[in-house]
């Protein structure tokens, strides 16, 4: 019987994706990443789901592509790379993003290639005190791909990009989170606490208002200033028109604990 390369498991508002090839340090062929394509759409319109944690099977979070597979093996000439990209990366990191939900990746091991930029793709990335992360594209000759280019930039400039790409060296949790890579490290071993933790913590939240901050986030990188002044106006419109912010308000003014319901 085969066991499938990704496992879904939703409890309390929270829907935990785990990468299911720990044999191969969770590396992807295709049907695992056309397997995460189903899951990420799943969770999308599962409306008890309001917050996803994604991690990795085993001692790895993601080695990148499975470099056993035909697609990577057979080398020059024999594969379009192009068209896997577009078949399989692409369209996980464009759900990701549009995912109008947190996404919380808990980097439990190694993080590669593909497998690093999968979780450069996620809203907060929580690592394992003994995670690394590796550019690991340029030792095999390839170039940043799954988003990589256009995230690392953006999140430790240029230099840091620049440096992390062409050496493609491993960097630590600790030094990922010094250069603002990662939000934060946990000690190894309490990762369900402060990984999953988070993601259980943000189903609590309104969540429809966290979707918007994540539009919202996505637009600042193109637009100017008046250009986001005017989406924030438009965006914090939809956002008072949700419960969330009547509930938000009325238990200020009550002296309570609000109760959510990302409606
Ligand atoms: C693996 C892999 C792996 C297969 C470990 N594949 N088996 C997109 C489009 C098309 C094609 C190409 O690529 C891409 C995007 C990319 O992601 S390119 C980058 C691909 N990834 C890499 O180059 C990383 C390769 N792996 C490594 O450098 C190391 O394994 C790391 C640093 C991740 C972990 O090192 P160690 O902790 O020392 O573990 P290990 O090397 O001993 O690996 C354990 C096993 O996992 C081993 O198998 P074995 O049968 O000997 O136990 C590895 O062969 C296997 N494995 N990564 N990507």
């Amino acid at each position: 019987m085969s066991v499938s390369s990704i496992l879904t498991q939703v409890e309390g508002g929270v829907a935990r994706i785990t990468l299911n090839r720990p044999d191969v340090l969770n590396s992807f062929d295709t049907p695992m990443a056309l397997e995460l394509q189903e899951a990420l759409a799943r969770v999308e319109a599962d409306q008890s789901v309001r917050a996803v944690y994604l991690t990795g099977a085993g001692r790895a979070f993601c080695a990148g592509q499975d470099l056993g597979e035909a697609v990577a093996r057979e080398g020059k000439g024999t594969l379009n790379f192009a068209e896997h990209l577009r078949r399989t990366y692409n369209p996980i990191v464009a759900a990701l993003r549009a995912l109008p939900k947190p996404v919380v990746c808990g980097v439990n091991g190694v993080a590669a290639g593909a497998g690093a930029n999968l979780a450069f793709a996620c809203d907060l990335v929580i690592a394992s005190a003994d995670a690394k992360f590796i550019q690991a594209f340029i030792n095999i000759g390839l170039v940043p791909d799954t988003g990589g280019s256009f995230f690392l930039p953006r999140l430790v400039g240029t230099a840091q990009a620049t440096a992390l790409m062409m050496l493609g060296l491993p960097i630590t949790a600790e030094q990922a989170q010094q250069t603002g890579l990662i939000y934060k490290v946990v000690p190894a071993g309490t990762l369900e606490e402060g990984g999953y933790g988070i993601a259980r913590q943000l189903a609590g939240q309104p969540t429809a208002a966290i979707g918007l901050i994540k539009q919202l986030l996505r637009a600042s990188l193109y637009n100017t200033l008046e250009q986001q002044l005017e989406l924030e106006a438009e965006i914090q419109q939809q956002a008072s028109d949700t419960t969330d912010f009547a509930e938000g308000v009325r238990a200020f003014l009550e002296k309570r604990k609000p109760s959510f319901t990302g409606a």
